[in-house]
């Protein structure tokens, strides 16, 4: 869990991003940092940042590579993680079972038992962007009885659902053992 202060409540919380390669995780990041511009590369190993907003429990959010053969060490990132988020890419429907199988496996470990679970599906703003009702059908979200969950829409290119997304997170980290799952 990330550090605790004087009076014994945790100063920061921990919040792990992962998702298939080109979902848009380190795009993310850095806009939620405020970043006008951001190209990226893809990522190999993590980016990590803190991330302030306002009434926010100051966060740590870290962005882990998602191509395939670098999925094996996501384990290596989820001790202590108080939100999981899953990025996903909303156009990539071709896709959209490897990345259902991934997150199904990432659940499953014991570390994330019962931690929160805000699925991000990115690119919205693409023309042929998978809805959010299919996308949450698609990707079984009602399956994860264990973990409270949010399923938010947004695009890290334009910006639009992540003040959203930002206020899904507030909530998942208040909800600890309590929630109302959708
Ligand atoms: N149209 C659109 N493209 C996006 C969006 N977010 C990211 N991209 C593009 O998707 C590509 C991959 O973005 P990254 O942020 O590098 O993806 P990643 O999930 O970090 O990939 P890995 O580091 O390989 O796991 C880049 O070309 C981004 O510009 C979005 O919201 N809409
Ligand atoms: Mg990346």
């Amino acid at each position: 869990m990330g550090s605790v202060n004087s009076r014994g409540h945790k100063a920061e919380a921990r919040v792990v991003m992962i998702g298939l390669d080109l979902a848009g995780k380190t795009t993310l990041l850095y806009k939620l940092k405020g970043d006008q511009r951001v190209e990226t590369l893809p990522t190999v190993g993590f980016n990590v940042e803190p991330l302030e907003a306002p009434g926010h429990v100051p966060l740590t959010l870290w962005d882990v590579g998602g191509q395939s053969q670098l999925r094996a060490s996501w384990k290596d990132y989820l001790e202590g993680t108080d939100v999981l988020i899953f990025v996903l890419d909303s156009t990539d429907e071709a896709r959209l079972p490897e990345a259902e199988a991934e997150l199904t496996e990432a659940l499953a470990d014991p570390h994330l038992a019962s931690v929160p679970l805000l699925v991000l599906a990115n690119k919205q703003e693409a023309p042929h962007a998978l809805p959010l009702p299919e996308i949450r059908d698609r990707l079984g979200l009602q399956r994860f009885q264990g973990h409270c969950w949010e399923l938010q829409g947004c695009s890290a290119l334009t910006g639009e659902g992540l003040p959203e997304a930002l206020e899904s997170l507030r909530r998942l980290l208040k909800s600890s053992n309590h929630c109302n799952s959708r």
